[in-house]
């Protein structure tokens, strides 16, 4: 059976207490029974939204537990919040802030432990879809959470397969491209463990927008998307909310 659609907006440094109301207005007038929606914004905003109608999730955690980390938020400082969500491993965290396949691995688990879902995001450069070591590369993300907690780590996470040449690009993947990718990350997890694979949800990322949506999720692994820039614009993300209805 289909796995139910799930379509997060990842604001990354945008937004502000304005945009939060128009967000939750524009929504308080929609009723989704077939997606889940979730909202990722900005740490501080985290406690900011009163909203039924959609989840939480935040874009970063630390590694670490607490302590002397100026900066930092730890897994336990965001279950007290009404979040359920964390996006991890996102290419631009991996990027900008030189995190590794393991470390993004260990903070897998430590959102795990604490109970939360990790959104955990895989993707290619331009050069590596290139020279051919895509699903290599691919499948090196993914083997750095299997072998820090196992197979199972994939019944309670969500992937997000991010083409890093497609994000904030406008250069959106075709709904073949990311099918085959998906495709081929189910069938890598298969390998493990076939019930697990079937039921993990994978979002694809990289400029969705309101006219790009219902192709790409109507793709058989395309299990929804995350959407960064379109999900500041409260009409446009309801409709791609809408296109998974
Ligand atoms: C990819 C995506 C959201 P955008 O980073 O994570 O952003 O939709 O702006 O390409």
């Amino acid at each position: 059976q289909k796995r139910k659609i799930l379509v997060a907006g990842n604001w990354k440094m945008n937004g502000n207490l304005a945009l939060i109301d128009s967000m939750s207005q524009t929504f308080a007038t929609q009723d989704f029974k077939h997606v889940d929606v979730v909202v990722c914004p900005p740490a501080v905003y985290l406690s900011s939204f009163n909203e039924p109608d959609f989840a939480i999730g935040a874009q970063n955690v630390s590694h670490l537990d607490g302590g002397a980390y100026t900066g930092e938020v730890s897994i336990s400082m965001l279950s007290e919040l009404p979040v359920k969500y964390v996006i991890v491993g996102h290419s631009e965290r991996r990027e900008y802030f030189n995190e590794s396949n393991e470390l993004i691995a260990e903070k897998v688990y430590k959102i795990l432990e604490c109970g939360l879902t990790p959104i955990f995001c895989i993707g290619e450069s331009e050069q590596i879809r290139e020279s051919g070591k895509l699903f290599g590369f691919l499948a090196e993300q993914l083997d750095a959470v299997i072998n820090r907690i196992g197979i199972q780590a994939f019944n309670q996470l969500i992937v997000a397969y991010e083409p890093i040449w497609a994000i904030g690009t406008g250069k959106t993947a075709t709904p073949e491209q990311a099918q085959e990718v998906h495709h081929f990350i189910r069938e890598h997890l298969a390998g493990h463990d076939a019930n697990t694979a079937s039921g993990v949800r994978i979002l694809y990322g990289g400029s969705v927008n309101a006219a790009s949506a219902s192709a790409l999720f109507s793709q058989p692994d395309v299990d929804g998307g995350l959407v960064g820039g379109a999900s500041l614009k409260p009409t446009e993300f309801v409709n791609i909310c809408l296109a998974a209805e």
